[in-house]
């Protein structure tokens, strides 16, 4: 077996993960949706990326009403993705390459199709299956009102948390009616998650990343949020972190890492997750949310930094995910920031100056101390695709009463072959979610050859990204609208521009990697990053 790429017991630190949406990311079998079988074919694609380890997106098996985060069996492997045995031989397949595998636990709902939540359908009203998830009568005369006033985790959704069943029960779902919340004060709900847990590090998963982290623990009492009661009834509660303690003595026993999906503004109360008994890491999603204003980056670099020292825990980069608006159209737009909130139709965009400023984010964060999220398709430059109405399918846009466009942009199968029908995607039937028509130029055939392209630009910088060192970061001097910084023990420099006025580079022996040109007086232009041995 080939030694890892990290082979330090704390790879995870410095690490760079590659997020699979498996649905979107290669079909093996020709139907039109993404498949192991596809991922395996693929594997030499990660090697000469040189990623440390992939997080695969829910491949359990799903009714998919939320692109797998509805499962209906933790153990098992959908059907339209392959089997456990195929998991199974990806996860040493990938491990002898020197690639690590995360999987996806969602712990704070189940699908409909979950056994448990049939068994409870089931068993009715007052009956110990329904202790298991959050059912309550209704309120108002005839108990015809939902129980509480919270409001839907998907943003921008005018649909309740609450649906109520013929036999006058109210159950609770943060996201759709296809995902029930688990009960996490009940025994057996832990239980059951930390057998999973087990079974996934048995099967040779180095990690976890946890789904909705901050919302599982809810207020026995499910009270109103008008009031603002204190602490808050559903997000990050205390009880959490006794949960995670727990499972991270599941981890150590298999040397596993965690990674929290923890979304929280406030930096102090984010940082509990990583204390040295709980998560190791979770995502930096003030990072990712952040505007493309040097200032502003400069903040949340710091504040990260800041925030994560006193727990010891590395930092995590994130540009985008399979939630969020794509980079280079993100930074196409007015707004460069990313908020739930503000995703709208028609949004314009320059392309070719989002994708010049992500060619400089990518330098930027695969400079910075921790560790690099990069997802399908980010690699490519790939921007947020329009899907026509008729074929949208994520849940959010549907429960924005059709106003928000859902994340089904940034979850288009990728291009692979420039000159293949549907780019590679699909032959016998068409890819899921259709590809726009100008997407052949984006394949990874094509950018391949070019050494010009985001793919050879990442794989470049991957490969090279260890001259920056484990070291921490110092900033130097700059011009205003300059991020400058170095790495302790490496003698590397990353600079970013992001004024409107040239910069002169600082002094270097060897100019190691370019987002963009410079300009004939040898200068660093507007949305150009570099990398340069002092
Ligand atoms: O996302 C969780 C999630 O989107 C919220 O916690 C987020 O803070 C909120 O929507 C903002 O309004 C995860 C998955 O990444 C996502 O794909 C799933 O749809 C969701 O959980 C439900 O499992």
């Amino acid at each position: 077996m080939a030694q890892p790429r990290h082979a330090a017991a704390q790879w995870w630190r410095s690490a760079v993960i590659y997020q699979v949406y498996v649905r979107s990311f290669a079909d093996g079998d020709g139907d039109g949706t993404g498949d192991l079988a596809g991922v395996r074919a693929r594997l030499p694609y990660f090697a000469e990326l040189g990623v440390d380890a992939l997080w695969f997106t829910p491949w359990y098996v799903s009714p998919m009403k939320d692109g797998g985060y509805d499962v209906a069996d933790y153990r098992a492997i959908d059907p339209a993705f392959g089997t456990l045995a195929e998991a199974e031989k990806l996860i040493a397949e990938a491990a002898e390459l020197g690639i690590r595998t995360l999987v996806d636990i969602v712990p704070n709902h189940v699908s409909d199709q979950h056994p448990w939540f049939r068994a409870a359908l089931a068993a009715g009203p007052g009956s110990p299956e329904r202790e298991l998830f959050h059912f309550r009568p209704g309120r108002g005369p005839h108990g015809e009102l939902p129980p509480n006033d919270w409001p839907s985790q998907f943003a921008g959704s005018t649909e309740p948390v609450w649906t109520r069943l013929p036999d006058g029960d109210w159950y609770l779902h943060l996201f759709t009616p296809e995902q029930p919340d688990l009960n996490w004060a009940h025994p057996v709900v832990r239980q059951e998650h930390e057998d999973i847990l087990r079974f996934w590090f048995e099967r040779g998963v180095a990690g976890v990343r946890i789904d909705s982290a901050a919302l599982l623990a809810k207020d026995p009492a499910l009270p109103d949020l008008a009031g603002a009661p204190d602490p808050h009834p559903f997000v990050d509660r205390d009880e959490l972190h006794d949960i995670y303690r727990s499972w991270r003595t599941v981890a150590d026993d298999h040397d596993g890492v965690f990674v929290g999906e923890v979304w929280l503004p406030d930096p102090e109360r984010f940082a509990r997750y990583l204390r040295p008994d709980e998560l190791q890491t979770a995502f930096n999603f003030a990072f990712l949310s952040c505007p493309w204003d040097a200032e502003r980056l400069r903040a949340s670099i710091d504040t990260t930094l800041a925030e994560h020292a006193p727990v010891g825990a590395p930092a995590t980069w994130v540009l985008c995910n399979h939630d969020v608006t794509r980079t280079v159209t993100r930074y196409g737009r007015s707004d460069t920031g990313f908020d739930f909130a503000t995703k709208a139709f028609g949004t314009p965009t320059d392309l070719a100056l989002g994708t010049r400023r992500a060619r400089a984010a990518a330098l930027l964060s695969l400079a910075l101390p921790g560790a690099v999220y990069v997802y399908q398709g980010e690699e490519l430059g790939l921007p947020e695709a329009d899907i026509p109405r008729a074929r949208i399918e994520d849940p959010m846009h549907f429960r924005s009463g059709g106003t928000d466009p859902g994340r089904d942009g940034c979850r288009v199968p990728l291009p692979w072959e420039a000159g293949a029908p549907y780019a590679g995607f699909g032959s016998r039937e068409g890819p899921w979610l259709p590809l726009p028509e100008d997407w052949a130029s984006y394949a990874v055939d094509r950018q391949a050859q070019d050494p010009g392209s985001m793919l050879s630009l990442y794989r470049t910088a991957i490969t090279i990204r260890p001259v920056f060192g484990g070291g921490p970061l110092t900033w130097l001097t700059a011009p205003d609208g300059v991020l400058a910084f170095a790495r302790a023990d490496g003698g590397v420099l990353c600079v970013v521009n992001l004024a409107e006025t040239p910069a002169d580079l600082p002094a270097h022996t060897q100019l190691l990697l370019a987002s963009g040109p410079l300009d004939p007086e040898g200068r660093l232009p507007q949305d150009t990053a570099v990398w340069l041995r002092a």
